[in-house]
């Protein structure tokens, strides 16, 4: 069966970018099993051809009307579906949708009938909001990543911007490439409502957010761009858990240091 990917570089780009990062996941040991999920906005790139395919799977109900999707595409990982064999076949561990008319449910039109992860009302509502305001995001990732996990379980990290000033303060990088820090949602139920809502919400002033005691959702240009923002805090935490395990408390940058950070690279915050 011939891919919608052949002889459109422009959608097999943002599609290979994806298996890109689904590998990083796994290696990262981010993903086990069917761990994680990545939803990218490909609306751009779909072409007349691609707007008259026939859906090859059953209209289904997102569960939520998000009316800026209407006539949308996205590209998602398939629930159940593997990070590691995301990247060998991305095809067959994901597919596309069409956004119908009534904003409130998609098709599948390539190239597999697979059904998109669970946890698709977050990422399409994030992606509703993404739209309605203009961004030029296409992407949102989640993860699950080890260190920033095991961060979550203490209550005392869980406090507004604790983690972003601790992990700000662990290496200059973290600062300048993820600038607005990391947000944090307190526990909800995976593919809940409630958690896309949660999610959505602190969006509005984090690009990565911290799902306690699950993981982490990411927005971001493209998977890469996303990835990254996540692979830098990750470092951040890996670096004051080594601290400690060495048995002290890392001292961090000064808030001096941090400050100056924000002046030489223009940061927000
Ligand atoms: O897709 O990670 O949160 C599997 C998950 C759900
Ligand atoms: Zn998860």
């Amino acid at each position: 069966m011939k891919s919608i990917l052949e002889g459109r570089p422009a959608l097999k780009q943002e599609v290979d970018k994806v298996a890109e990062v689904a590998g990083y996941l796994w290696q990262n040991g981010w993903a086990e099993r069917n761990g994680g999920n990545i939803t990218i906005n490909i609306t751009e790139l779909v072409d007349d051809d691609i707007r008259k395919l026939s859906p090859i799977g059953p209209v289904t109900p997102i569960g939520v009307t998000l009316p800026h999707l209407r006539g949308g595409y996205f590209y998602c990982k398939g629930t159940n579906k593997r990070m590691r064999d995301l990247a060998r076949k991305p095809m067959e561990n994901g597919s596309i949708i069409r956004i119908l008319d009534d904003c409130a449910s998609y098709e599948i039109i390539a190239d597999n009938v697979v059904k998109p992860t669970s946890e698709l009302p977050s990422h399409l509502m994030v992606h509703n909001r993404l739209i309605e305001t203009g961004s030029p995001y296409r992407a949102t990732v989640h993860t699950h990543p080890i260190e920033l996990i095991a961060m979550s379980h203490n209550r005392r990290y869980m406090g507004k911007d604790v983690l972003t000033n601790i992990l700000w303060s662990m290496i200059p990088e973290t600062k300048a490439f993820c600038p607005l820090g990391l947000g944090i949602i307190p526990y909800e139920l995976p593919g809940s409502v409630q958690l896309a809502e949660a999610t959505l919400r602190e969006l509005e002033e984090y690009d990565v957010v911290l799902w306690e005691k699950h993981g982490v959702f990411a927005k971001g240009l493209d998977a890469m761009d996303a990835f990254d923002q996540i692979d830098v805090l990750s470092k951040s935490a890996k670096i004051y858990i080594n601290s400690k395990c060495m048995g002290f408390e890392p001292d961090g940058m000064s808030q001096e240091q941090l400050k100056e950070m924000s002046v030489a690279f223009n940061l927000p915050k």
